[in-house]
């Protein structure tokens, strides 16, 4: 079986990480590129030296020329501006539309049968303007926020709880911003609830409440935490590892379910806006939306959290994009 090309839009930090993640999983061929010049060629070369030490055979090429990723199977885009202290996401509107118009432009033309996840702020924004450019089907199209806003919300139950984070599931729907939706409801350790192992720990209801309340705000504003100690630019690595759990569900069409920010048409009651959703993500890039229940409080969170992005790509069409 021919290897698989994955071309990675973007060479900054997480671009660079993706490289390294990509070559040591031995998911397919990388392609870096990147409008400066030589760095994504430094980065890959660096990173391809390593190839005897790690153990991989996969190649890994940095390019500054979009004819580099004709054929891929999957593109990752990271090209955009981060955030600096004092920054919201959404202020990055502007600046990173601009550069996603001249990346989904370069995408459509060198690469029109690609799966495309994108990373880029502000995210749900920056998916719905990639979308409307190339015109790819909606199944072809996603965005990461969920699967890293959601290991945050497990991780930290994981940390509060002393036992293995493998073992904790916890899931955030909604926008990539401050309105997003951690359920609570739904957050368990090997299928038991964790509001229950709180509750034994402290034996205090209130307590234990007033702990995971702590941890759901952390988990929504933890992408500024990162970037207030980082002073130069937000959080790179684990951005990055969530995208290659995404990428190798779909290229290794594992189907797992994870929250995605995919294009609704009906789900969850809204139509033609891209939502953090639960979603099966396989050879057909987003297979399907996944449906669940939600109690009063959590479906007016996620009202709240779509009206958000409604609000974000309203601005964005206003601004001519
Ligand atoms: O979970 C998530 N979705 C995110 C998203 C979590 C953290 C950060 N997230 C966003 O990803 C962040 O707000 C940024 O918008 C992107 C990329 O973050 P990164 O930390 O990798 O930014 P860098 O290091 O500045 O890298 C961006 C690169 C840089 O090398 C630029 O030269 C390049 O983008 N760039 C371009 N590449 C291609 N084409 C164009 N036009 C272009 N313009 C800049």
């Amino acid at each position: 079986m021919a290897r698989k090309k994955i071309s990675l839009i973007g060479g900054g930090q997480i671009g660079g990480v993706l490289a390294q993640l990509i070559a040591q999983k031995q998911l397919g061929d990388v392609v870096l590129f990147d409008i400066v010049e030589d760095m994504p060629q430094g980065k890959t070369l660096d990173i391809g030296e390593a190839a005897r030490v790690v153990g991989f055979d996969v190649r890994v090429k940095g390019t500054n020329s979009y004819k580099d990723i004709a054929g891929s199977d999957l593109i990752i885009i990271t090209a955009g501006l981060p955030r600096k202290p004092g920054m919201s996401r959404d202020d990055l509107l502007t600046t990173n539309a601009k550069i996603m118009k001249s990346v989904a432009e370069g995408v459509k033309e060198n690469a029109p049968n690609a799966i495309v996840i994108i990373i880029s702020n502000p995210l749900d924004a920056m998916v719905t303007l990639f979308k409307k450019i190339t015109g790819f089907p909606a199944n072809r199209v996603l965005g990461q926020a969920g699967v890293l806003d959601s290991s945050r919300f497990a991780t930290f139950i994981a940390w509060e709880l002393d036992v293995s984070a493998k073992d904790v599931n916890a899931m955030v729907l909604g926008g990539h911003g401050d309105t997003m939706v951690p359920l609570v409801r739904y957050a368990n350790v090997n299928g038991i609830p964790a509001m229950e192992m709180l509750e034994r720990k402290y034996k205090d209801k209130t307590k234990a409440e007033e702990v995971m309340k702590a941890m759901v705000e952390r988990t929504k504003m933890a992408g500024g935490e990162v970037v207030k100690l980082l002073k130069t630019g937000s959080a790179f690595y684990s951005p990055a590892a969530s995208a290659v759990a995404m990428a190798q569900s779909i290229l290794l069409d594992e189907k797992r379910l994870l929250p995605a920010c995919a294009y609704l048409s009906g789900e969850f009651g809204v139509n033609g806006y891209y939502v953090g959703v639960p979603a099966v993500l396989g050879a057909n890039g987003v297979e399907r939306v996944v449906e669940l229940s939600l109690n009063e409080e959590e479906q007016t969170a996620l009202n709240k959290s779509i009206n958000a992005v409604k609000k974000l790509v309203e601005d964005m069409d206003r601004l001519g994009f």
